[in-house]
């Protein structure tokens, strides 16, 4: 089918919401015959779409499948910006790889760059991150603020509470945010969150937020090194997980939040964050690249930077590093 066609088939869906849309309204719509159209469903069934097809009704679609190609994601969005621009691919190295040289293509704001699979998925400092094919979602998406690169990390924070929001939607399940980017669920890492950016000193053209969610894997596609601190959210909640839709909810909630951080600045996501928090009030062990501290984390400042207060009463600020709760 060509992908126009697909486009404008797939769009009259999203806007009919429920409702069927009769053949009468394709065929003028897509200004071909009543076969034609028959002959159009017929090839979105084939790429695994349900339809459902009510005589004087017309048509709907059921179910979509689970893919996280362009169709797929287009079916149902409702953003303006996030995810209008579909990067997919069924194999990468990394997304983040792929977004970077696209930002510097000068690609618009909003655009995503998703693969089924990444063979060399990256977490901060150069680790490595497990995306196996099919089971989560990989993606990265391109924003471009116009700001000062010293503001970069609270799009970070902002990104984690989109996706806890999204995940909260969906599933059901609140989650837990450990600063600065792990998404934990019954305290294991479902999510992680890689914010990069291109920036000269004074002013950032683009930041690039890798998203790793776990979504639909079993324990056994773990690798064994993290199968004790990792977990899906198939595996919390017991049920398949439609990434899309996922997906989709994802680019709604970081867009309303986005807008909101670019008119109103950070008070309202900080406070979302904060709600969210697990690691906030308790004592901890933050391991920095120049040394570990342990302390009581007193909270994170407006420019997301977690202040942490040692035994001797010394306030700390701590720009990055991994935490964890200390046992006392
Ligand atoms: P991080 O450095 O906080 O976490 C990396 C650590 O997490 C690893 O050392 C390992 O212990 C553990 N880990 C690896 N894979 C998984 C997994 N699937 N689930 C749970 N734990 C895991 C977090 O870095 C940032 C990750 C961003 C990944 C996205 S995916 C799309 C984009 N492209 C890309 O290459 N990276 C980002």
């Amino acid at each position: 089918m060509q992908s126009d066609i697909r486009r404008t088939l797939l769009d009259m869906f999203t806007n009919s919401e429920d409702e069927y849309v009769s053949g009468q309204k394709i065929s003028d719509m897509l200004g071909c015959s009543r076969t034609a159209v028959w002959k159009h469903i017929e090839d979105l069934r084939k790429e695994g779409y349900e339809l459902e097809a009510v005589r004087k009704k017309g048509y709907r679609i059921v179910q979509k499948p689970d893919k996280v190609s362009e169709n797929e994601l287009r079916l149902g969005l409702h953003t303006s910006r996030i995810g209008q621009s579909i990067h997919y691919e069924e194999t990468v190295d990394s997304t983040q790889k792929i977004a970077h040289r696209l930002a510097q293509e000068g690609t618009v704001e909003g655009t995503v760059v998703v693969a089924e699979e990444q063979t060399a998925g990256r977490g901060r400092l150069d680790r490595a991150w497990y995306s196996p094919k099919h089971t989560g979602v990989w993606m990265s998406i391109i924003l471009r603020p116009s700001l000062p690169p010293q503001r970069a990390p609270q799009l970070t924070l902002m990104a984690a509470v989109a996706v806890a929001q999204a995940i909260q939607e969906v599933t059901a399940i609140s989650p837990d945010i450990k600063w600065p980017n792990d998404i934990l669920i019954n305290g294991k890492k479902t999510v992680g969150i890689l914010t990069e950016m291109q920036a000269d000193s004074d002013r950032i053209h683009s930041v690039i937020i890798g998203l790793g969610i776990n979504v639909n894997q079993q324990k056994e596609h773990f690798a064994p090194a993290i199968q004790d601190i990792a977990t899906s959210l198939k595996l919390e909640t017991g049920r398949e997980i439609n990434r899309a839709l996922l997906m989709q909810t994802i680019f709604l909630k970081l867009e309303q939040l986005y807008d909101e951080y670019l008119a109103n600045g950070f008070k309202l996501i900080k406070l979302l964050w904060e709600a969210y928090a697990v690691s906030i009030g308790k004592h901890i062990i933050a391991r920095t690249l120049s040394g570990t501290i342990e302390g009581f984390a007193k909270g994170i400042t407006d420019d997301g930077v977690l202040l942490l207060e040692d035994a001797h009463g010394n306030m700390h600020q701590i720009h990055s590093a991994d935490i964890e709760l200390a046992r006392r």
